[in-house]
């Protein structure tokens, strides 16, 4: 029993360590060291907001479709990511690189939407942050 309970607390820590909430305003850092135009900066923190709850290791229930968004942008393995251990698709990458406490691989994946599609790729930006209040981010 006590042997059980140590394999799950240790995995619980390890899956822990990238499984990450940003607060507001640590996004706001995150996303500025990651080269992210500022004067859009409130859009993307809406769209993290809404897509993610700004949780780094988020995968989505399956959309109607099938396929799964990932990560703290919430990006779709149909096009973007390969769901194998292999990288490949659009951003070259896997969808579990989406999921890390580091957002760099993430980050330069959702720019790559971002100038395919802009803002219109993300379902939370449209329906929540299109024409809406942006968060207030005047004290990051
Ligand atoms: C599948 O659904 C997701 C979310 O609804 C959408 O972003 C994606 O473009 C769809 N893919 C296809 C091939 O229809
Ligand atoms: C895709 O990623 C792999 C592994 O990171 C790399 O070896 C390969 O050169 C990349 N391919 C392209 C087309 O960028
Ligand atoms: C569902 C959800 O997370 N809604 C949020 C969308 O973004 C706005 C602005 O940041 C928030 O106020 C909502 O709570």
């Amino acid at each position: 029993m006590e042997k059980i309970l140590f394999v799950f607390l240790a995995f619980a820590f390890v899956s822990q360590i990238n499984a990450k909430t940003f607060q507001r305003c640590e996004l706001v850092q995150a996303l500025r060291s990651q080269g992210f135009d500022e004067a859009k900066l409130r859009d993307w923190v809406c769209l993290v907001e809404n897509e993610s709850g700004r949780k780094t290791d988020l995968v989505g229930k399956p959309n109607k479709n099938g396929s799964r968004d990932y990560g703290l942008f919430q990006i779709n393995d149909k096009y973007w990511c390969s769901k194998t251990s292999t990288a490949g698709k659009d951003c070259n990458i896997t969808c579990s690189q989406l999921l890390t406490d580091d957002i760099t691989v993430a980050s330069k994946c959702a720019k790559k939407v971002y100038k395919r599609h802009q803002f219109m790729a993300w379902y939370g930006w449209r329906n929540h942050c299109q024409n809406k209040p942006l968060p207030d981010i005047s004290k990051c």
